[in-house]
């Protein structure tokens, strides 16, 4: 074997980089488990965000998890993840319905989200059908419990490795 081709063959292949992944929670989702089961189920919000953090390291992501009750709050953390994120998973909880600040956010930051939801939105009040939110998101996922979250996952690692796969 040439010097060149033992030099190539001895490289050690690239460590994929990681996808980062960003899940917001909104208003009152900390309080899943605990009231309504019968529209949210029984898992705690803790519950999700450990299984999310077990499927994310599973397929060798990064992921954080933050819950806020307040839409400012909510707004900064989609500002921080400029640069720092590669794609958002967002439950906006009942800003969903109200919260242009949310959505320009999403805008502003030009970074791919996906929007979950426990419950389906279309089944229940006429008022939770408008999302602001879901045009500024590559889709919705909505009605299927906390499985909406881990499909959610799915279809925000998918959306990574497309855009990297084109940009390649
Ligand atoms: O279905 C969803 O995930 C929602 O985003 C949940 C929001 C609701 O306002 C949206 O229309 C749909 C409400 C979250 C409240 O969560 C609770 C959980 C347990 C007990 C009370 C509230």
């Amino acid at each position: 074997m040439s010097r060149r081709r033992a030099r190539a063959a001895d490289a050690p292949t690239p460590r994929p980089i990681p996808p980062r992944v960003l899940v917001l929670h909104g208003p009152n989702l900390n309080l899943l488990g605990t009231r309504d089961p019968l529209i949210y189920g029984t898992t705690t919000l803790a519950e999700i965000d450990a299984e999310l953090a077990r499927r994310a390291s599973d397929r060798g992501a990064a992921l954080e998890s933050f819950q806020s009750n307040h839409e400012g709050a909510l707004v900064d953390a989609i500002q921080g993840a400029r640069g720092r994120v590669d794609v958002i998973v967002i439950n906006p909880g009942a800003y969903t319905h109200t919260s242009i600040a949310i959505r320009d956010a999403l805008e502003g930051v030009a970074l791919p989200a996906v929007e979950v939801h426990l419950s389906n939105l279309h089944a229940r009040e006429e008022f939770r059908r408008e999302s602001l939110v879901a045009a500024r998101c590559v889709g919705q996922i909505s009605g299927f419990g906390a499985q909406s979250y881990y499909l959610g996952l799915d279809a925000a690692l998918a959306i990574v490795e497309r855009r990297r796969a084109e940009r390649t």
